[in-house]
């Protein structure tokens, strides 16, 4: 034991340290994360590739044990803990590239489902790509979709569930729109695990995206289609 207590993070070269970082995550050692966030920084990754590689990689191997039985809910939630300390860090990061106001979109996880991490990093790339997003957060039923788009004018409407139980509510959700004849207003993406592009049809959304940066390049090519429409 008293090796990993000598372990000093910064003497790591990259691939032990995004190993390091996995075991930290897995063992929801914040402090530790985010001192490996930094020196990763601090050797010139780019944001992205911290996340994508040593965070969301770490969540995977969080994810497969949870899924065989080996990790459970408690261990789980401070691996999650660790995680949105690290993205902390990154979020400044990936915002401040400046693009131009690319358009406006509300995020949300859908009824009955509390996973937020996966939205909160779609919200950080929209966000770095120029996009404003207002993030209402987990739990939510039809009417505060619709009120947060309304009240925030969004362009797109983003639902996330990691639940194979929460997934049919998105449904509920476009059925609604249509329903108010509102289905049209807005570009409705939809995102999380358990989803695939074929599920994303049937319910009659826009687009499934597979991950955050299959979020920004789609919300990109579908607004760019909306405003040639309007101006045809
Ligand atoms: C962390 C976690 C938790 C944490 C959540 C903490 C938090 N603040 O989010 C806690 C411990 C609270 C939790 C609770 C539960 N969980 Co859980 N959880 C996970 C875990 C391990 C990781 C999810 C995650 O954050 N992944 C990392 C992010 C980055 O990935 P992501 O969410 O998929 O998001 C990416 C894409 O999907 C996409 N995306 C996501 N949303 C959106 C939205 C839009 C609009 C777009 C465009 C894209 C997009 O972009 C994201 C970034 O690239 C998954 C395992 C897994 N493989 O997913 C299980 C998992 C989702 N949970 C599961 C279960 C069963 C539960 C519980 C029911 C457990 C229980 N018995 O209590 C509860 C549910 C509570 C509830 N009502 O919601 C199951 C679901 C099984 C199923 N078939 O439905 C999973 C799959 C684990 C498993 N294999 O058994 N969980």
């Amino acid at each position: 034991m008293s090796d990993e207590e000598d372990l000093i993070l910064s003497e790591l070269n990259d691939e032990e340290l995004v190993e390091q970082m996995y075991d930290d995550l897995y063992d929801g050692l914040k402090d530790e994360l985010e001192e490996g966030v930094q020196i990763l920084l601090d050797r010139g990754w780019a944001p992205y590739k911290v996340l994508t590689e040593a965070l969301v990689g770490g969540m995977t191997i969080v994810g497969n044990d949870f899924r065989d039985g080996i990790l459970f809910v408690p261990e789980v939630l401070m691996a999650a803990g660790a995680m949105k300390g690290g993205m902390a860090i990154l979020k400044p990061l990936l915002v401040e590239t400046g693009a131009p106001r690319a358009g406006r979109m509300v995020i949300g996880t859908v009824k009955g489902d509390i996973h937020d991490i996966g939205q909160n990093l779609v919200t950080m790339m929209m966000e770095g790509a120029g996009f404003e997003v207002k993030n209402i957060g987990i739990n939510n039923p039809v009417e505060s979709y619709l009120d947060a788009a309304k009240e925030f004018e969004a362009d797109i409407i983003g639902m996330s569930a990691l639940l194979t139980t929460t997934m049919p509510y998105m449904k509920i959700v476009i059925d609604t729109m249509k329903e108010q004849g509102l289905r049209d207003d807005y570009i409705v993406l939809v995102g999380g695990a358990p989803l695939n592009e074929e599920f994303g049809k049937a319910i009659g959304a826009d687009a499934y995206c597979r991950d955050a940066a299959v979020a920004v390049e789609t919300a990109k090519s579908l607004m760019a289609r909306k405003h040639n429409q309007l101006t045809a």
